[in-house]
């Protein structure tokens, strides 16, 4: 028995770097109760065809897939080959990505228009100078109107960006000059969000787009106006309508939970329900109620990049990322948890039904079978928000006390370093953070961002990575579940500067930063290009010659590939984690490993360990201050040994 315990811990300890995982994962195998990593065990092997991109399936004549080995077909029924067929594949994933971002975005557009509009409850303009700001940009002329006049004009515009009239996104414009020249010469500027989406649904349909060159330019072109324009529409919006977020600090883990409280978790990606279930949660009646029921108050946690949001402008704690979904109910403790969408797997109902928890889905676009639906309408947003806290708060009666296992203690974590955050700690102006730069203090900053894969041992690839690249002076920017990851591992507290090499350490300690600085969600890795574009045009340069590197370590979802493309499709070397299903073609690995740096100045990199994709980054980072004439290291990175 015991030997059988130590042989499953140590299987346990493979499976998450943190203790509130293990212990949580070991009550599933207790219990019984399924959970993302019993489902994967379930699929092996997994499709070595689709694993690498060589299967299709957009057409009833197939479906086909082509031999790797060269000894099968080496074409589908259509005669399309490997190249078209990864290539096709990749672009819909790409455009699947940036739907979802972008129509993320355009559900707060919404909610600002009908804000402006005055028909909503529960929302109000909340940073009127970024509204302002954001005027001026898209030429509203805004003197002398009130904030929902302004609205009203800027929403107009920003609605025509997801149609075709223009031949440019509006935030396209914040891009350095030679990028967006570069853009125009390769024929990939972003011209309607949808409208870019949509073409590469036709393009990948049988006969149309039949040259995978061709196909993935128009996937840089896709995922562009994900990142200049839908992401960025939701980020800024988000902004005006919740907060610009500053520096806060907050909670994370699973150690959030409170016993003697009642327990709502807000798991997904769309601020425009968080913002206003928080708002409902500190409702006097509901909280009277809760106490009525025997509680002590109402526990509000995020998950995920709606955990982002919340805590980012409320100081909100955050009980976990991608892979926790599961294991917070299984804390017995939670009574509620509250859904929007994207990366909400469909199992929480199933987990769920093995306690008291109550899942509540919101957006009529995401209906989960088994879970309770309470349709979110903006127009009496407060009222059913309270609707659905009190949901929590009677199922709070039905907790198991004997149930409840709390298994760690919360972490600090400092979060709200949007683009005005850190400007604003720099003195208004990116010239501190060029110098500390130039100086060679800090060598460069990598965006770490992304999810959890239950392919890789959840945070280890984020924690890792980070940790090398700080302790290389690297300043390290998270979002999304990388953020979280972050969190959890102590590196995102002004005392974490401590872990950082002697230049970006005296350079946080100096201005009272973490080294790795939360940048918020997901669709808010936007916020790291505004900033690269302000660094690039402060030096006159373009963002592909500064010396800065994207990765995602544990990526698991079409969104990443989006975000991945449309980070190196604006100049910045990304290295992914995972492998994309792209192997199949040698062409298109060709053309994204190494041609692309030709046609974009940057290229991809696919690299599992962690401390190989670091050593691949500081080299990148040393050659690109070599060509900016900065002082650079020759010999590579000097890499901190095993810690
Ligand atoms: O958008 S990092 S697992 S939660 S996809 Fe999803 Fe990935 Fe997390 Fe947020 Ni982003
Ligand atoms: Fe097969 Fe071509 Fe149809 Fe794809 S599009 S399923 S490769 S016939």
């Amino acid at each position: 028995m015991a030997q059988g315990t130590a042989v499953m811990g140590t299987d346990i300890e493979r499976l998450s770097l943190n203790q509130d995982a293990r212990a949580m994962i070991a009550r599933a195998r207790e219990e019984g109760i399924e959970t993302v990593w019993d489902r994967l065990a379930a699929q092996q092997p997994q499709c070595g065809y689709c694993a690498l991109g060589i299967s299709c399936r957009n057409c009833s004549m197939g479906p086909c897939r082509v031999d790797p080995f060269g000894e099968g077909p080496q074409k589908g029924v259509c005669g399309a080959d490997a190249d078209v067929i990864v290539a096709r594949n990749l672009g819909r994933t790409i455009a699947a990505g940036a739907s979802a971002h972008s129509d993320h975005g355009r559900d707060i557009l919404e909610v600002f228009a009908e804000l402006a509009g005055g028909v909503t409850e529960g929302y109000a303009i909340r940073d009127e100078a970024k509204l302002r700001a954001l005027a001026e940009e898209w030429g509203v002329e805004s003197d002398g109107l009130e904030p929902a006049e302004i609205a009203q004009e800027l929403a107009d515009l920003m609605m025509e960006d997801y149609g075709t009239r223009r031949s440019r996104l509006g935030f396209a414009a914040r891009a350095p000059q030679q990028r967006t020249e570069l853009w125009d010469k390769l024929g990939i500027t972003p011209r309607g969000i949808d409208r870019e989406s949509v073409e590469m649904l036709h393009r990948t349909h049988m006969g149309v787009d039949n040259d995978y060159v061709n196909t993935l330019l128009h996937g840089l072109r896709t995922s562009l106006s994900d990142g200049w324009g839908g992401s960025m529409i939701a980020t800024e919006l988000s902004d005006v309508m919740f907060g610009t977020p500053q520096p806060v600090v907050s909670k994370v883990n699973l150690g959030v939970l409170k016993p003697e409280c009642v327990n709502i978790a807000l798991h997904g990606h769309n601020p425009v329900l968080s913002d206003v279930i928080l708002q409902a949660s500190a409702d006097p009646e509901l909280v009277q109620l809760a106490k009525e029921k025997g509680a002590a108050g109402i526990n509000l946690v995020g998950l995920c990049c709606t955990g982002n949001e919340l805590q980012m402008r409320k100081g909100i704690p955050m009980a976990g990322n991608h892979l926790m979904q599961e294991l917070v109910l299984l804390t017995g403790a939670l009574d509620a948890m509250i859904v929007d969408y994207q990366c909400i797997m469909p199992s929480v109902v199933d987990v769920a039904k093995c306690f008291h928890t109550v899942i509540i889905s919101t957006a009529d676009k995401a209906k989960f079978t088994g879970a309770t639906h309470i349709s979110f309408d903006p127009h009496r947003a407060l009222a059913i928000g309270k609707d659905i806290v009190r949901r929590g708060v009677e199922a709070y009666a039905n907790r198991n006390p004997e149930r409840v296992r709390i298994p760690d203690e919360a972490v600090e974590m400092m979060a709200g370093f949007s683009v005005e955050a850190i400007l604003g700690a720099l003195g208004g102006t990116p010239e501190p953070l060029v110098e500390a730069i130039k100086a060679g203090k800090i060598r460069g900053a990598v965006g770490v961002v992304g999810c959890n894969n239950p392919k890789v041992q959840q945070d280890y690839g984020h924690v890792r990575l980070t940790q090398r690249l700080i302790e290389n002076d690297i300043l390290v920017l998270v979002t999304g579940c990388s953020a979280i990851a972050n969190g959890k591992a102590g590196q995102m507290m002004p005392a974490s500067a401590k872990l950082a090499g002697p230049g970006l350490r005296e350079v946080c300690e100096s201005l009272g930063i973490p080294p790795v600085l939360h940048m918020g969600s997901c669709v808010d890795n936007v916020r790291i290009l505004v900033l690269a574009a302000a660094l690039a045009k402060f030096l006159g340069v373009d963002i592909s010659q500064l010396p800065l590197a994207g990765a995602a370590p544990e990526w698991y979802s079409e969104k990443a590939v989006s975000i991945g493309t449309y980070v190196v499709a604006s100049g910045i070397f990304t290295v992914l984690g995972v492998q994309p299903a792209i192997f199949g073609s040698r062409n298109v690995v060709k053309l994204l490993a190494e041609g692309l740096d030709d046609v974009v100045g940057a290229k991809f990199a696919v690299e599992a360990d962690p401390e190989k994709a670091a050593a691949l980054i500081c080299r990148h980072i040393e050659a690109k201050r070599e060509a900016l004439g900065l002082e650079h290291r020759d010999r590579g990175p000097v890499l901190a040994s095993a810690a």
